[in-house]
């Protein structure tokens, strides 16, 4: 991160008129609430803002304020661009437009290490999740921190850290989560909204995807397929949170799952335990993430992907 990176970036928002907000592809909480934070910041500040996702926003945070007003159109005429929790500038998926994108400054804030800073100017930095980032940058710029800003940024701030369990749950990260329950953020609540929302056809889903999970040295590890996504009528986002089951059985220490994505791809998430790092396998196979959560998406047939990834990961796991 350049020092002046800040500077720069309140001086465009501050002469900025419109700005467009846009997150990551199947968004998380932290994409959402991190855009949905921001903009009720910047809406103090007079700005018209709008915030932008490819796909839609899974239920389980259709509580947050503002959520009804996610659009999944790219830039129009706005003054600035903020791109919001994406690592690379192909997170943002089909809202990428390479004209507009090259009329307005781009502001890219995150939290990736693997970040490749494609923004004009770039806020990159070492946090738990990038509402962490953006908690401050507004107290910077003045805003107030209403209870709706603090419950948006509180749940990213959880989902990003697994419920505050994971290695990137620093002393700072609790911090802001107590100065947003301060602000008037019920975590409880929060917790209960996100976290207790499955649909009842999810657990007959998790019984498909975990029966056929296997136990490769410290990699637990399963897939899913098309034909099983159909057959249990599952959305995308209900098959979140098999992945991270697979990486806490005592066993693992690595968890992965493979997905056809319906897109003539194979989507690979990866989790892992404390001191593990996953991002640099999916870095090497054109991916990115964080050292416990990292994934990438290959062309191919599964069972080719399957072990390639694999392989790859076993190499990996014995140099660590
Ligand atoms: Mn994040």
């Amino acid at each position: 991160m350049k020092a002046n990176s800040i500077d720069q970036i309140e001086m465009l928002i501050r002469n900025a008129g419109s700005v467009w907000i846009g997150c990551h592809i199947f968004p998380d909480g932290d994409a959402i609430g991190s855009t949905l934070g921001l903009m009720w910041g910047l809406r103090q500040l007079g700005k018209k803002c709008v915030p932008a996702c490819q796909d839609p926003v899974p239920s389980q945070f259709s509580f947050l304020s503002g959520v009804l007003e996610f659009t999944a159109r790219a830039p129009g005429d706005e003054d600035l661009i903020i791109v919001l929790d994406c690592g690379s500038l192909d997170r943002i998926g089909s809202l990428y437009d390479p004209t507009r994108f090259e009329r307005s400054p781009v502001i890219n804030i995150d939290h990736h290490i693997t970040n490749t800073s494609f923004g004009d100017v770039n806020l990159v930095q070492d946090k738990s999740a990038t509402v962490e980032i953006v908690y401050a940058f507004l107290l910077r710029l003045g805003a107030e921190i209403t209870k709706d800003i603090a419950t948006c940024l509180l749940s990213g701030l959880s989902t990003d850290t697994r419920s505050f369990r994971t290695s990137n749950t620093t002393v700072d990260t609790l911090r802001v989560a107590t100065a947003l329950m301060e602000a008037g953020a019920d975590l409880a609540e929060i917790s209960h909204q996100i976290y207790d929302h499955m649909p009842f056809s999810t657990a007959g889903f998790f019984g498909r995807a975990l029966g056929v999970a296997k136990l490769r040295g410290r990699i637990a590890w399963t897939e899913i397929t098309k034909a099983m996504m159909r057959e249990m009528n599952v959305a995308q986002a209900g098959a979140r949170g098999v992945v991270s089951f697979l990486a806490s059985t005592r066993e693992a220490d690595v968890g992965i799952v493979f997905r056809e994505n319906g897109h003539g791809k194979i989507d690979v998430e990866m989790r892992s335990v404390p001191g593990v790092d996953v991002s640099q396998v999916a870095l090497s196979f054109g991916g990115g993430g964080h050292p416990q959560a990292a994934g990438c998406s290959l062309p191919g047939e599964i069972k080719e992907i399957e072990e390639r990834v694999l392989a790859a990961m076993e190499e990996s796991l014995g140099k660590q």
